[in-house]
């Protein structure tokens, strides 16, 4: 790291209040994000967290519980390495640009999460044989201009994914508690979906027997188009470069290097374009199965300004389109994108 990387502030604020915040463009180089700069996205303000914090389980299941946070540590712990993603991420790449949080490009982090299974908590609770989803209630809430009254943070997830090995409780992020904006005391992780399913400051899990029609999950994270609206789940196929970073100064014998991610499974291929002609780039190895894959291009770039673009396929074969179909919330922004840099 430079000395300028150092001086930087360890978050691109995009709101103070609720606190929104992008990983800066030099950070977003590291293969696991520093802590003090994994992005925040918060809706409201962030809840205290206190000793008493206890976790509910109720709904449709044989025996409703009330967990204090020493009891979630008697329960077997599991780490995973994910690389998050909010589905409002790169919205301003969007034309017109939709209402919402003005993100560039960093609201993405690939961070190491340590708790308990939801499945093991979802076992001791016994889900009844017709549940069919999870509820994840934050400690959140506030006014919505578009809504009546207090709404809160929550969110439906599938029983499939509830009961997913990897879908976590986490109490820690990077092997320490998590920080207040993080989530603090627990928050869900549901690795390969955008971030709005990772509910943070959990309070309740309600296990249902019917569709939840919350505001936060039939107002918000969906995609609204002419033709219908669906809800925002798993992360699209994308692609970033962060070497040389946008609009720097870089020499011609270069090393292009970026991360590629996918929530429908493992990245196939990677190619990068020079002022447009796509060249192949060689995939490195992910840390993790929800971790982002490297990518790398040893390229002799032309002198004068530069266009590189990269284009992620992931093994379902889906490919990174060049426009995507605009919705009017602004999510899931996968589309190509191209930085410039000043050759020299
Ligand atoms: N309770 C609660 N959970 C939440 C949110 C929120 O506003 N309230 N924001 C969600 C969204 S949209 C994202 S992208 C992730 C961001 O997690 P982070 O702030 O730890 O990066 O948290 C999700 N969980
Ligand atoms: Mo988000």
């Amino acid at each position: 790291m430079t000395t300028q990387d150092t001086l930087r502030a360890p978050l691109d604020v995009v709101r103070a209040h609720p606190l929104c915040a992008e990983t800066p463009v030099p950070q977003l180089q590291h293969a696991v994000t520093p802590p003090e700069s994994v992005y925040v996205r918060s809706n409201f303000e962030t809840p205290a967290a206190h000793d008493g914090w206890t976790l509910e389980v109720r709904g449709a299941v044989e025996r409703p519980l009330s967990l204090a946070l020493g009891e979630l540590s008697l329960l077997p712990p599991h780490t995973v390495l994910v690389t998050m993603e909010c589905a409002g991420n790169w919205r301003l790449g969007m034309t017109p640009v939709p209402e919402g949080e003005p993100w560039q490009y960093g609201a993405v982090s690939t961070t190491r999460w340590s708790g308990v299974p939801l499945s093991a908590l979802l076992a001791q609770a016994g889900v009844s044989g017709d549940a069919i989803e999870v509820l994840a209630i934050g400690a959140d809430a506030g006014p919505r201009s578009d809504a009546e009254g207090l709404v809160r943070f929550e969110r439906a997830l599938p029983l499939d994914m509830a009961l997913h090995p990897d879908t976590l409780v986490a109490t820690h992020m990077d092997g320490v508690p998590l920080t207040p904006e993080h989530g603090a005391p627990l928050r869900l992780i549901v690795p390969g979906w955008y971030g709005m399913a990772s509910v943070k400051w959990l309070a309740a899990l309600e296990v249902r027997t019917s569709p939840f029609t919350g505001y936060f999950q039939t107002k918000r994270y969906v995609y609204h188009t002419d033709t219908g609206t669906t809800p925002v789940s798993r992360a699209l196929v994308k692609s970033m470069i962060v070497s040389p970073a946008p609009d720097s100064a870089c020499a011609a014998e270069t090393e292009v290097r970026g991360w590629a991610w996918s929530g429908h499974g493992a990245i196939t291929r990677v190619q990068v374009a020079v002022n447009g002609t796509w060249h192949e780039a060689t995939l490195g190895t992910a840390d993790s199965a929800y971790a982002w894959t490297p990518f790398t291009l040893a390229v002799a770039l032309p002198t004068d300004l530069v266009e590189l673009r990269s284009r992620a396929t992931d093994a379902s074969g889906a490919t990174q389109p060049d426009t995507i179909v605009w919705n009017s919330l602004g999510y899931g922004n996968n589309a190509v994108r191209a930085i410039h840099v000043v050759v020299r």
